[in-house]
């Protein structure tokens, strides 16, 4: 099998995902390539080290302007704070690499735009990892809007609640600076429910929104309290170009909630819910079942017929968070073998990031913002 030689940029919760996702999946999936983990790169160096022995990665670096000069990678995973996508990812497309960038994309549209120039000039291969887009419940839920289940989508509701920073004495973090993540629960969460929304109903027209930081304050590592800069939550609403209507929570301050994701879409024949913490299962409503048995069912989304299922155990053994990301990966190295464009792509994570900016832009005016087309 021909290989392909990946470089990763982070060795945190989102390098670990990946990581996971580049060992995975030539073991399930046919893939074109077998991904060879050739280098990990971080800041700590020690951390790095025991990142690397962990997941098996070859060789190290301290700096990712090493790790993209070099000739032996093919492929830049950037998993790092939101502040360094930019400029890892257009120097990588520069270079001619692929590049897989964790979401949001990057810290406002202009970054975002700035990325999708870079990499369309170079002709790699691009991806954004909104990786719930590949949870086979949301996959089906895709097909089956495709097919007309459900009709003209008239709303689509999400909320996704967090609760990790109820307790005003959790130490800040690079998720509290605006200057490191552009926003907070925003761009890390509303990001996700964003792009699910252009994906399952499509562009947005204008939104509204608002936005809070509840904790002003949060202690720093030797105790010195630090100002908290990025949204603890964020409200909005929004008109889709089609006419549906919409409506989003991102929080993490949902006391009882770890990573409870809910999306609702009701339609003019039917509706669909998703709940990623029952990840495997798709809610649906159809206008036209008949008799007193009429309701929402619940199909467990476990059948070898169901998006990327059939790879994995016999229907009714279920697949969890990380699977999600080697579907990602799978999908992505079958488009850098077909040269075919991946989605999402960079210009899907500019369009997320415009609505994200255009939501944050509305907090501060408190007037509607419309979407630029
Ligand atoms: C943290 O809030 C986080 O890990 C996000 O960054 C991920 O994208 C999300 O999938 C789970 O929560």
């Amino acid at each position: 099998m021909r290989e392909i030689n990946v470089g990763i940029v982070g060795t945190k919760f989102m390098g670990r995902a990946h990581s996971n996702a580049y060992i995975d999946v030539p073991h399930f999936f046919d893939v074109p390539f077998k991904p060879v983990l050739k280098a990990a790169c971080g800041r700590d160096a020690e951390s790095l080290k025991a990142f690397a022995r962990n997941f098996g990665w070859q060789s190290t670096e301290t700096a990712w302007e090493k790790l993209v000069a070099r000739d032996d990678i093919d492929l830049i995973d950037i998993c790092t704070s939101n502040v360094t996508h930019m400029p890892i990812a257009v120097a990588a497309a520069k270079k001619g690499k692929h590049v897989l960038c964790e979401k949001p994309i990057a810290m406002n549209a202009d970054e975002a735009r700035r990325m999708l120039d870079a990499a369309q000039e170079s002709g790699i291969t691009h991806m954004v990892a909104f990786n719930y887009r590949r949870a086979p419940a949301i996959a089906l839920a895709k097909q089956l809007i495709e097919q007309g289940k459900i009709g003209t989508i008239r709303h689509f509701n999400a909320v996704y609640y967090q609760d990790w920073l109820v307790d005003p004495g959790f130490p800040y973090v690079w998720r509290h600076d605006v200057k490191e993540g552009g926003s907070g629960a925003h761009g890390d969460m509303s990001a996700h429910t964003v792009d699910l929304a252009r994906y399952l109903v499509g562009e947005f027209e204008a939104v509204n929104g608002v936005q809070e930081i509840f904790v002003k304050e949060r202690p720093s590592t030797d105790g010195k309290m630090l100002p908290v800069t990025a949204d603890d939550a964020t409200y909005f609403i929004s008109r889709f170009q089609n006419g549906a209507l919409g409506s989003f929570l991102s929080t993490r301050f949902a006391t009882g909630r770890k990573n409870y994701l809910r999306i609702e879409l009701f339609g003019s024949e039917g509706a669909l819910v998703f709940n990623l913490e029952r990840m495997n299962e798709l809610e649906y409503y159809s206008r036209t079942d008949e008799g007193l048995a009429q309701g929402f069912r619940n199909v467990i989304v476990t059948e070898n017929k169901h998006p990327y299922i059939n790879a994995w155990w016999p229907p009714g053994h279920i697949i969890g968070w990380e699977h999600t990301f080697i579907h990602e990966v799978k999908d992505f190295l079958q488009g850098i073998a077909e040269k075919k464009p991946v989605t999402p792509d960079f210009f899907d994570g500019w369009r997320c990031q415009q609505v994200l900016d255009a939501v944050t832009e509305s907090s501060v005016s408190q007037k509607w913002v419309s979407i630029a087309v």
